[in-house]
């Protein structure tokens, strides 16, 4: 079968990661790289051997005949690009955070549903190796019914140096990070039907919240926290490790720092550790989201050669979107918030 054509836009920090992930996967390959900033555009074009550049998305649609279309860029841009590529009918992957607000989110799945396009959103901590692990192991029993879930990311890590936008929005923590935690917990343990939150803002040189604490309902019948920090100075720096504590009926999983997870069920306790590789251009600590990036995109090709519909379909990150959208409400207002009143 030909390789799937496709092309890239926005070629900025986390680009290079999607960049490596598709000269590395079989079945579809980046033909065409687009963006409006001619020194991003030329690095990553000379990196990865793209000989077709574009500094305007909407001559790159004009110019290229494409199979999909993977944006990259930060989220203001993310609605008129989704919708541009539903109106040229070429299936659309989106970065995380899929919109700004859930309006501009539903617009966009809406848009995409109508033109009949396929939409994925890069939604990809979900996709960690050590998470997938802690899912093999729900799925399999040994710890019974799950009735409590604790999913936390606490860090100092400096991430503003990479990503200096990441300082001077209004929304920082739940936005940019604490969407792929709530995602996490979705994935887990199910959808969520109502949500408490409280933030914080610790550090006085960013605009945005760097603190936040969750608490959820799932329609299952779990509860779950969700905590999430880029305020909190370690021994030693588990950044980007999500941290993971399920209670079931059976018996328990903990995903603990360095990887390592314990599951005690009826047959007893094992520990084993479920690091996730250390792909041939990835680095430490990145290395964990690099490699989350190759397994959703070759979920991407397989599902759009299969006509499956994405795990983290544009419908699906709606309600992951709410979560987010329900804890910048809730934690202004200091009132539990109903999911199905957002969706
Ligand atoms: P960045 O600012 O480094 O890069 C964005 C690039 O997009 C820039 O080069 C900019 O010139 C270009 N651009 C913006 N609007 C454009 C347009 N309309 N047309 C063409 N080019 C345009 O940002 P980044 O840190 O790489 O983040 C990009 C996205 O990736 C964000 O949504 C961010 O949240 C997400 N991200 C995801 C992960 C993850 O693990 N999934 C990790 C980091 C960042
Ligand atoms: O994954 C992300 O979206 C990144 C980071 C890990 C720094 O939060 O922005």
């Amino acid at each position: 079968m030909a390789e799937l054509r496709g092309a890239l836009i926005g070629c900025g920090f986390f680009a290079v990661n999607q960049m490596h992930g598709w000269r590395d996967i079989d079945g579809a390959s980046i033909v065409a790289i687009c963006d409006r900033d001619p020194e991003r555009l030329r690095i990553v074009g000379d990196q990865f051997g793209i000989a077709r550049r574009y500094s305007d998305a909407a001559e790159m649609f004009a110019g290229e005949t494409l199979d999909f279309v993977d944006i990259a860029t930060t989220v203001g841009s993310h609605r008129p690009l989704v919708e541009m590529a539903a109106a040229n009918r070429v299936p659309v992957i989106c970065q995380k955070p899929f919109a700004p607000t859930l309006a501009d989110a539903k617009a966009m799945v809406k848009a995409c549903a109508e033109a009949g396009v396929p939409l994925m959103v890069h939604e990809n901590f979900r996709w960690q190796s050590p998470i997938q692990a802690v899912r093999a192991v729900l799925d399999s029993g040994e710890i019974g019914k799950p009735f409590f879930g604790r999913i936390s990311f606490r860090s100092g890590y400096d991430v503003f140096s990479g990503q200096p936008y990441l300082a001077t929005g209004k929304r920082f923590i739940i936005e940019d990070l604490g969407i792929h935690i709530v995602d996490i917990a979705r994935f887990l343990l199910g959808d969520v039907s109502s949500l408490t939150a409280r933030t914080m803002r610790v550090n006085p040189n960013i605009a945005g919240e760097d603190v936040a604490t969750m608490l959820m309902d799932h329609e299952s019948g779990v509860t779950s926290v969700v905590d999430c920090s880029y305020a909190t100075k370690l021994a030693a720096e588990p950044f980007p490790e999500t941290l993971i504590e399920i209670d079931g009926s059976e018996g328990t999983i903990r995903l603990a720092q360095g990887y390592q997870l314990t599951v005690t069920g009826k047959g007893g306790t094992r520990i084993g550790d479920v690091s996730p590789p250390l792909l041939s251009w990835a680095s430490r600590p990145w290395h964990n989201i690099q490699e989350s990036v190759v397994a959703i995109q070759k979920h991407w090709v397989d599902c759009l050669t299969r006509a499956k519909e994405p795990a983290t379909s544009g419908a699906d990150n709606l309600k992951t979107f709410a979560l987010v959208e329900a804890a910048y409400a809730g934690a202004a207002s200091r009132q539990p918030v109903r999911i199905e009143d957002l969706l």
